[in-house]
């Protein structure tokens, strides 16, 4: 495999809430030069992109980004050389949502959901988008509070109707969770209850992944071995954890598992743009494009180096039962460092070999924190 080529290819999606303020439930932290509008993302994505040369995506969320004209807010991407990813929907920030959205007790907020829902596939027809994201913060925190089987067949139906008005060339990605903020019981709760309803429902509903989404411990490239090897492996919200859904940036708590899960993503013959490779992260404490740009040639760096296992010497190994070399082969791959690789092929692709220090240097930080006084920044709800 042309390794060179690989990279070149691979796309990795900035999610236009990592841009925003963001904090914890304790506090935000507000910070100079933040976005205070959708425009303003975008052209901080379209950063991450012109130094990294592979964000050319930027996924949006709805209601945070809500604007008039979504063409021209397309339109405005493209001017800035991006385009738009995937659309997030959020039926969790309603007061009707307290017991729950589409699996809500009551029909009522059931069609609100759902009409939202339908609503964000409307908003990928006038942005050109092709993916939309569902993640459900559906729930119950005690037991007996509602019926768990209920719950199912409610979230079926509006899943069905979705489906149903997805036009050609579109999916939906269903995402999963553990826990929080349902405590007891989640209604999407791991990728097995996810992977059942997208098989009922057809080749446009697949599973996402979110690495921070699983208990502690998870074998998290088995599923996605496992869901690739189905046709239903949708894409990746990728962020890293140490303790529940930290939103970190990817790489940083554990980079041998992300390397352990692309290797498994090319291994299944899933790196490509079928397969979506989103980040879904926070930055609360560390600045937000700076932030991107490092979670960016984390993902590059992981493929990089599950690039270079030499599957062939993996596979003897493997058939000849040699425990120790066919680990030896993979260790090899991981303890490699690419990083003299990846400034190469930089420079190949016209940018800098290091887009940490060429964004330093390019003064666009000092630039915004200048330009966007006034206004209300953008935040994580907001
Ligand atoms: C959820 C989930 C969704 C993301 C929101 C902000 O926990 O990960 O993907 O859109 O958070
Ligand atoms: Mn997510």
């Amino acid at each position: 495999m042309d390794i060179k080529a690989a990279l070149r290819a691979q796309h990795i999606e900035t999610p236009s809430w990592a841009f925003g303020n963001s904090g914890t439930r304790f506090k935000v932290f507000a910070q100079r030069g933040v976005p205070r509008d959708p425009y303003e993302k975008l052209a901080d994505a379209a950063q991450v992109h012109a130094y990294t040369g592979i964000a050319p995506t930027v996924a949006l969320h709805i209601p945070w980004d809500k604007v008039d004209d979504y063409a021209d807010l397309a339109r405005h991407a493209r001017e800035l050389g991006v385009g738009i990813g995937a659309i997030n929907s959020n039926v969790f920030q309603d007061d009707d949502y307290m017991l729950g959205s589409v699996t809500h007790p009551q029909a009522r907020v059931r069609r609100k959901a759902t009409d939202h829902l339908l609503e964000c596939v409307d908003i990928m027809d006038a942005t050109g988008s092709d993916t939309l994201k569902l993640w459900f913060s559906d729930g119950i925190n005690y037991p007996g509070q509602d019926d768990l089987r209920a719950r199912q067949d409610r979230l079926a139906e509006s899943l069905a109707r979705v489906y149903g008005r997805l036009g050609e060339g579109q999916r939906f990605l269903l995402e999963y969770k553990l826990f929080e903020p349902a405590f007891y019981a989640t209604d999407v709760p791991d990728w097995g209850t996810a992977y059942a309803h997208c098989v009922k429902l057809g080749p446009k509903a697949q599973v996402v992944v979110d690495t921070g989404h699983h208990a502690p411990g998870t074998n998290i490239e088995f599923i996605v071995a496992f869901l690739l090897r189905e046709g239903k492996l949708g894409g990746f919200d990728f962020n890293s954890r140490f303790y529940a859904d930290d939103d970190l940036m990817v790489g940083a708590a554990d980079p041998f598992q992300l390397f352990r899960i692309m290797f498994e993503v090319i291994r299944g013959g899933g790196l490509r743009d079928e397969v979506a490779f989103m980040l879904d992260q926070c930055h609360n404490i560390e600045p937000k494009i700076p932030g991107q740009i490092r979670s960016v040639m984390n993902v590059q760096e992981a493929t990089a180096k599950a690039l270079l296992v030499d599957r062939e010497a993996l596979a003897a190994a493997q058939s000849a039962g040699d425990v120790l070399g066919a680990n030896a082969v993979f260790m090899d791959a991981y303890n490699t460092d690419v990083r003299p690789l990846l400034a190469e092929l930089r420079q190949e692709m016209g940018l800098a070999p290091d887009p940490m220090a060429a964004y330093a240097r390019s003064g666009y930080f000092e630039k915004i924190a200048a330009d966007r006084v006034g206004g209300e920044q953008a935040g994580w709800g907001a």
